[in-house]
Parts: C-alpha cells; structure tokens; sequence
C-alpha cells in the first residue's frame, strides 16, 4: 500500500538531493531559466536590469538552501536563539554581500561575464533598501551579519516599510525629500510568506476578573489587522549556516469587515481596509527625536505582537511547558522602539496562557535584554499614558501595576527617599502624565547596555544613575562594530587583495579574525607596501572622484587631500563647525598672495554629506549654509583647485561603500559626551582614513587601540564641556573670539549669497545658546587642521598613521562586539550546521 510520509520523503529527497552547483554552466542556467520563467522575459535579450533580477533569483535559490537546512537543524536540535528585535534595519544593497559571503563572486563573475554582462554593474542595478535611518539601523544589518558568520542561531525581526528613508534631494542649496518607494521593481530577496501571519487588535476595552487571586484581562472589540511575514535570508560568511531577518508587512483582516460591507457602504468599508495596510508603510524619518505620534506607536506594537506570537509558536512545537523558554530564548532591544514586546510576552502569558504573575514576570525578565544608544534627552522616549491606554488598554494596566510592584521595591530600599521614588518612576507626573520607556525597559530586562565604554559610563552617572545604584551590575558595555566583510572586502576590494597579499592570509581567514590585521604594522614604512596603498586609495579617489561629478556636476581634484564627514546632520555632531572652519580657510587663503599660497596650504576638497529630518531647521540651515560656501567657493577662479567644497546628496549605504574607501581624513567631532559610539568612525580606520575627532563616542577606544598620535584629536572633555555649560547658564559671553567673529561676519554680510536660515543659530550661539559648545572648542579644531596640513606635507608619515590605523583596527569588528554579547547578555554559543551531504562541486 502507499504510505504516503515515507514514499513522499523519499521522492522529494530524490528530486532535491543536493544543493544547486558552482560550476559556470550551472550559474549560466539557473540565470537563463530566472530570466525565462521567473521573468518571463525573452532568454535573447535583457538588459543589465534584467540580469541583475535573475541574477538575484539565482542566488536567492541557494541561500533558500542553507536557509531551510539551517532552520530546520535548528528546530530538531532544539537549539537556543537570538532574537534581535529593531524598527529598523539599514541592510544597505544584498547582492555582491550574498555571493561574497557564500563564496561564489568569482564563479559568477565568470558566468556572467562569458554570457555579456559585467557583475559590477549588476550591483548597480539593485535598489538600496534603506528601512533605517543611520547608525542605529546600520548597527542592526553588521549585527545580522556577524550573528550568522559566528553561527549563532538568530532571527531579525523588524518592518517591511513600503517607503524607507526618504530621497534628499539639493535645490537652490537647500534639502527636499522625495518618497523612497523602494519596492516598484519588486525585490527578489524577500519571500513572502502567506502562511505566516497573526492578528494584531487595538483600541477596544478590558475586562477584568479574579483568577484565584491572580487579576487577569480579556482585552476585545476595537481594531484587528493582520501581520504577514516577509523572510530575507541572512548567509553568514564562509559558512552554511542562513539566518533570516523577518520582516511584517499590516494587511487589512477579513474575518471582521462583513459588518461594514453589509451595511451598505462599500466605499467606505474599503477605505477602512486601506487604512490597516497604512501601519507599514512609512519609516518615521527622525533620528534622533519622538514625535510622540500615535502611527509610531501602532508600529511598534504591531510588530512587537506578532514577533512574540511567532517566537510563541515556535517555542511551542518542541515544548510543552514554560520552564525553559528563557533558556532557549533571548530577546534583544535595540534601543526602547520595541520595549512594548515585553509587556506583550506578559500579557499573553498572564491573560492567555494564565500562567500565575510570579512565573509570568520571571521569564519575561530571564529573556529580555535592552541597548541604549543615546543620552539625548529629547531622543529618550515617552509615551503619553492616554495614548497607551487608548489605543492598548490592557499594556497600561500592566504597567502600572508593573511601577507599582517596583516603586514598592525603591521604597523599601530607600526609606523615606521621596524623589528617589519620583525620579525612578516609570511614569512622569504632570499634565500629561508619560511612560517613560527607557526607564520601563530597564526594569523589564535581565541585562542593559551602552554601546561604547564612555557612552556606557555616562548612562551609570547620569540618565541612569539611580538605575545603576539599586541594581549594581546590571548596566554593561557592549562596544559596537561593523562587519569587515561588506566594509573592507566588498566597498574596498583594492585593499583587500592588499592585505591578503601582505600578511599572506586567504580573506576568509582575516575576514574573521580581524585582529590579525596586526602584522600590516611591520609594513607601515615598507616602500613597496605604501605604493601598493597608495595606488589602491588613489583608484577609490578616482572611483569617487567620478560619483561626485555625476551626482553634482562638480570637479574635484585628485591630487589632493579627501577630507570627508558623512552622517545624519545634527547640531551635536557639528558639522557647523566644520562649515565655519572652511570659512576661515577660504578667508585665509585669500588674505594670502598667490605666490605664497602653495607653500602654506594643502589643497584640500572638503566633502559634507547626510540627512536632515524633514522636521529640524537648523540641520536644514546647516545643509544651506553649506551648498552656499560651496558654491562661492568652487566657482572663485581666485582659489581654483587649493579647495573644494561639496555637499554629497542622498547619503545612504551605497554611497558610504564609495566615499568611504577614498576618504584620507574624516571628521568625527561631536561635542564631548554626545555621541553614543559612532561607527563610521570604524570603517573610516579600516579603509586606512585617518580621524580628525573629539574624546567621544568609540573614538576614544580607537585611541586607545591605534594610538593618538595616529589621530587628530582635539577639543573639551566631557567635564569641560559641563563647565562650560554651566557658565553658560550662569552668563558667559566672551568666549567668541576675533577669527570666529570673522567668519560669522562673512556669513552675516552675504559674501555666500542668502543664508538667512542659519542666522537663527548664529544669534544664539552669540547668546548663551552654544550648547553644543562650537565656540570652546573652535580654536583647538583649527589647531588640529593645521596639524593635519602639516602631516600631509610629510606623506610618508601620513601614510604609516593611515596604516598604523588599519592595522589595530580589529577590535572595532562587529564578530567581536557580537561575541560579547553571546557571552555576557545571551549565554548562547554557536550551532553550526553541518555540510551539505551531497553536493556534487
Ligand atoms: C548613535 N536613532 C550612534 C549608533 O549604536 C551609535 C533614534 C530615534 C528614532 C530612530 N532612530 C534613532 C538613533 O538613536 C541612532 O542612530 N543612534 C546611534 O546609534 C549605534 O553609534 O552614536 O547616535
């Protein structure tokens, strides 16, 4: 008779019995046949677009592959895992990322080339996904990376934004954003998961009832959407292990509308669906402050239910019983977007599973882990309880009741400290009373953490203090890192083939142990070593040389120093001052006769890129003032190629993998105690620029590792900076002096055209508003530029710090960032699939 199971596995074993080969002529088919039957387009004729597409389909074929195995081994050894849950994920373009890491850039290189196409511009072709908005979400995409390199069970959780980070466009000088609808051509990455999806309800009311002494609620009525799964392979590198990153998409739900279609209104009833579908579709564009928006938070709790349904479920195949769930699963939160998860898991265990507040409270807490990744006040997040407790009654309760049991602890603790009480309360009093989610994730988890030593030790002195005092031990540090695959072997692969060449190492071998970096320091003054580095950083200054002429229409020069600074504009981070400072430079170079120039200034192009949130003037103004001293300058025949100004639009992952590489000196120069880490500042090392920077962040461990004297750093500390403040407040207005006024007068008299918007700022730094402490620390920046001309005159020197850099630049790894979180916060270790059995390559 047929038994169905047996002869069924069998057979489909034996029609897919091995993973799809390596060889040209396998390529070469499953290319032709994507572009014949996925296409549907003619196998004669397709242009690079197309070749990308079936390109793309052809390696999503084999990381389906290892994907499967992976889950699949997973599930049947039971294994502990990772979950990282985010609102976003910077991933940045797959494509080269995929073949590099599984290995076959080469063989398909080769393929396609022998059928006509160029793979590096296939790469071109692919949109950059860009459901993030800086460091944060770039953080999340080198984490997913590194956690499947180290073959560490692990899930991405996150949205699938219709429309990531909006396009900044220049006009006039000034930002315009256009909608990143990113998913017109369709993305062939994803796999849609019909079959994966879960209700998520809102609004509605509470009832609730004494369960032999424990209070439970039944939460009904109100709104109910579906979450559909959208998976994205994560290939680790040299490795078969595939993770996924999970991304939801809203969808409107069908089980409830018949009330509306029957009553008549057919328009209206459809229109009400649409609106399900509006949770998922835009990225809020703020980086760095709460718009306290009633959408952001759908967002948040929309994919935070169905993620912790789905880890819920996945529990539940392999066990019967609660006891081991925090052992075999551990929840990370990347900043407090996703704090509601923890009420979530709470609520589902206390409401639907009736599981007793004690046992409820202890796995909650045994699985949740926090990252903080900012000390800014106006970025710490804080939900107004009307909000909350319209839209998600029964999470307020929780909470409450949650600030009670705690605030009973502080007092008992603390007998008699009122304002201890009152400043720990997960709630602000006032008008408006707030849940303060920073504060509500730290008593959610097991384990909280900073993402740089300084940044770490501030959160223990300030926002945090009262946190650190009660619970000794439980704030960490947890240095960040970025992936050396996608930011030394694919943006810069010149210098890649250099460092394999030097230390005579395959890239699989440094790729992950970037420690090994090391040995290039006994070549930072080996003649034959800096051509060959010279050579590479040349090429990727032509290679950007190219994009800013195409993206701006500007000339630069290459024969001279590439001076950079990329990231979010903000005022903390100063890119102000660096606008003053090229001020002050052009005024000098002009106060200076021509014959006299050469000698005394290193022609220079000063490149500014990043985004304003739509919101934030002054970063606006900042963007203006810029593109106006640019424009004056470039085109004053007077200074002609001694310095270029540029401001380079749209600054997103695909640029970084081009401006990074060329870059000889970048600017990381935030006000001491501002930025949290900073991890450009890391790629930046790797690809041999050096940094002109202050004490903060990461760059005082980049110090540390590679040595100040192969840096420019200068400027306040973060006591000074808290002097500073406070004369501040208390009247201090002396502390412009006679070349900062110089250039504010410039500014002021048009000699960059209208710049009207800046004034606003200019007037208050004039008047006690200088909070980020521009004018302290603006002559020890000049002191460190003229520093930084001085070291370019002596190349050679130039060239062994750029080295020197590179070298002891292992530790900024994110394998090592991630392999401190397995063993202090997850307790998790690796699980490494095993080969695949029959593969005929
Ligand atoms: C820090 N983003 C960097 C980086 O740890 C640090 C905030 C609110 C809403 C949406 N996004 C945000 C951030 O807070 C953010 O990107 N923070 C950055 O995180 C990674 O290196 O110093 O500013």
């Amino acid at each position: 008779k047929y038994d169905e199971a047996k002869v069924g596995t069998e057979k489909l074993w034996e029609l897919m019995n091995s993973y799809i080969g390596s060889d040209k002529r396998s390529i070469q088919r499953s290319i032709v046949n994507h572009v014949e039957y996925t296409l549907a387009r003619s196998r004669f004729s397709f242009d690079d677009f197309g070749a990308y597409q079936a390109s793309a389909f052809s390696i999503r074929d084999r990381l389906i592959e290892s994907w499967n195995d992976t889950n699949e081994y997973f599930t049947t050894n039971d294994s502990k895992r990772v979950y990282y849950l985010s609102l976003e994920f910077l991933l940045g373009r797959l494509m080269q990322n995929a073949l590099v890491n599984i290995d076959v850039e080469e063989p398909y290189k080769d393929a396609l080339m022998d059928i006509g196409y160029k793979l590096e511009n296939l790469y071109e072709e692919e949109v950059d996904p860009a459901l993030g908005n800086g460091g944060l979400g770039r953080l999340a995409a080198c984490f997913l990376d590194s956690m499947a390199t180290l073959e560490i069970p692990n899930w991405g959780y996150g949205i699938r934004y219709d429309y990531g980070i909006f396009k900044q466009g220049i006009v006039d000088g000034y930002q315009v954003e256009s909608p990143d609808y990113w998913l017109s051509h369709g993305n062939p990455w994803e796999i849609e998961r019909q079959d994966v999806t879960y209700h998520v309800r809102f609004y509605g009311h509470v009832k609730k009832y004494n369960d032999g002494g424990v209070e439970r609620g039944v939460w009904e009525g109100g709104d109910v959407v579906v979450a559909q799964a959208y998976d994205t392979p994560i290939p680790g590198f040299n490795t078969f292990n595939c993770n996924n990153l999970r991304l939801w998409r809203s969808r409107p739900c069908n089980e409830f509308d018949f009330k509306q279609f029957n009553a008549g209104d057919y328009h209206g009833a459809i229109g009400e669906r649409q609106k399900a579908e509006y949770i998922t579709s835009v990225l809020y564009p703020n980086d760095s402050s709460e718009g306290g928006k009633e959408l952001r938070l759908k967002q948040q709790y929309f994919f935070c239910s169905a993620t912790i349904r789905d880890i819920i479920r996945r529990y539940k195949k392999t066990h019967s019983t609660w006891n081991f769930f925090h052992e075999k699963n551990q929840i990370q939160l990347n900043d407090t977007h996703p704090a509601i998860a923890s009420i979530e898991l709470l609520r589902i265990l206390i409401d639907e599973e009736k599981l007793p507040w004690d046992q409820a409270w202890g796995i909650m807490y045994k699985t949740f882990a926090y990252t903080n990744h900012t000390v800014l006040p106006e970025a710490l997040e804080k939900w107004s309880t009307k909000l909350i407790g319209n839209l998600l009654p029964r999470h307020l309760d929780l909470i409450y009741l949650i600030n009670f049991f705690f605030l009973e602890k502080v007092k008992q603790r603390y007998p008699g400290d009122n304002s201890r009480v009152s400043r720990m309360s997960l709630i602000e009093e006032g008008d408006d009373k707030k849940v303060r989610m920073a504060f509500l994730s730290i008593v959610c988890s097991h384990t909280v953490n900073g993402v740089a030593a300084l940044h770490s030790e501030l959160l223990k002195k300030t926002i945090f203090k009262d946190f650190d005092e009660m619970f000794p031990g439980k704030l960490q540090n947890k240095t960040n890192g970025v992936t050396p695959r996608r930011w030394i072997h694919c943006c810069n692969p010149g210098l890649s083939k250099l460092i394999s060449d030097t230390i005579m190492e395959e890239h699989t071998t440094w790729l992950t142990n970037l420690t090994s970096l090391r040995e290039l320091s006994a070549y930072s003054q080996d003649e034959d070593f800096i051509k060959r580095f010279v050579q590479v950083k040349s090429d990727n200054k032509l290679r950007l040389q190219k994009w800013v002429k195409e993206h701006t229409g500007i000339d630069i020069p290459t024969n001279a120093l590439y001076d950079v600074m990329v990231k979010r504009i903000h005022e903390y981070k100063r890119q102000f001052m660096n606008i003053l400072y090229v001020i002050h430079r052009y005024l000098q170079i002009k106060e200076t006769p021509q014959h006299e120039r050469a000698s005394k200034f290193v022609p220079r192009v000063v490149m500014i890129g990043g985004k304003a949130a739509p919101g934030y003037a002054n970063a606006k103004a900042i963007i203006k003032l810029i593109n106006s001293v640019a424009q004056k300058i470039n085109n004053d025949r007077d200074v002609g190629e001694l310095l270029k100004v540029v401001f380079l639009p749209n600054y997103c992952v695909s640029a970084a993998q081009i401006i990074i590489p060329a870059a000889e000196l970048s600017q990381h120069i935030s006000t001491a105690g501002t930025e949290a880490s900073g991890t450009s500042n890391m790629k930046f090392i790797m690809n041999g620029s050096i940094i002109i920077g202050t004490m903060d962040g990461a760059n005082v461990e980049i110090a540390e590792e590679i040595g100040a004297e192969n840096m420019f750093i200068f400027g306040a500390l973060v006591p000074e900076v808290d002097t500073f403040r406070k004369q501040l407040h208390d009247g201090r207005r002396d502390y412009i002096g006679s070349r900062l006024r110089k250039v504010f007068d410039a500014i002021r008299s048009g000699t960059f055209g209208d710049v009207s918007t800046i004034h606003g700022m200019l007037y208050s730094i004039e008047n006690g508003g200088d909070y980020y402490c521009v004018c302290l620390d603006y002559y020890p920046y000049l002191t460190a530029q003229e520093k930084v001309d001085e070291t370019y005159r002596d190349y050679p020197k130039w060239c062994k710090m750029s080295i020197e850099g590179i070298a002891k630049s292992g530790k900024f790894s994110s394998d090592r960032t991630i392999q401190e979180y397995c063993m202090d916060i997850w307790k998790v270790s690796a699980v490494s699939i095993p080969k695949p059995t029959t593969n005929p390559q």
